[in-house]
């Protein structure tokens, strides 16, 4: 058996925990803060069988992999005034521990 440790950001934890459930994958969600930007993020603790570890994966990876949004940012002009315009910024990726579990039960 493994520990699945996924560290996932906010916007993303709720997709990726209804994903696990629907496929009844059990999981524990932690709210955590990230050491670097001290900003709130999300730990899923998920035991599950050996084999099915790559899928506990695909499905983190599918729902908190790193895309690109374009969103709109201002620039001040001579005048006084300030123009939009939309730049690209990347959001979502995951950091996953896959740990070995030396025992497990359920009391
Ligand atoms: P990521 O590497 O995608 O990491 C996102 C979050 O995942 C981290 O939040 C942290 O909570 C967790 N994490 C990542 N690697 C980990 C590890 N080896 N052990 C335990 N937890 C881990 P933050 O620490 O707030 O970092 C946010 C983002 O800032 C990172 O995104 C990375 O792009 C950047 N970053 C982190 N530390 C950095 C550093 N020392 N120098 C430059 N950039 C850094």
């Amino acid at each position: 058996m493994k520990l699945v440790l996924a560290i996932v950001g906010n916007d993303d934890q709720a997709a990726v925990l209804s994903a696990l459930t629907a496929e009844s994958f059990q999981a524990t969600k932690l709210a955590t803060t990230g050491g670097f930007l001290k900003a709130g993020n999300t730990t899923f603790l998920i035991g599950v069988e050996d084999n099915k570890v790559n899928r506990v994966i695909e499905i983190i990876t599918e729902y908190s992999s790193k895309r690109t949004q374009v969103v709109p940012s201002s620039t001040a002009m001579d005048v006084g005034m300030y123009t939009l315009f939309p730049i690209e910024i990347t959001v979502g990726g995951a950091t996953i521990f896959v740990l070995n579990v030396e025992h497990y039960e359920k009391i």
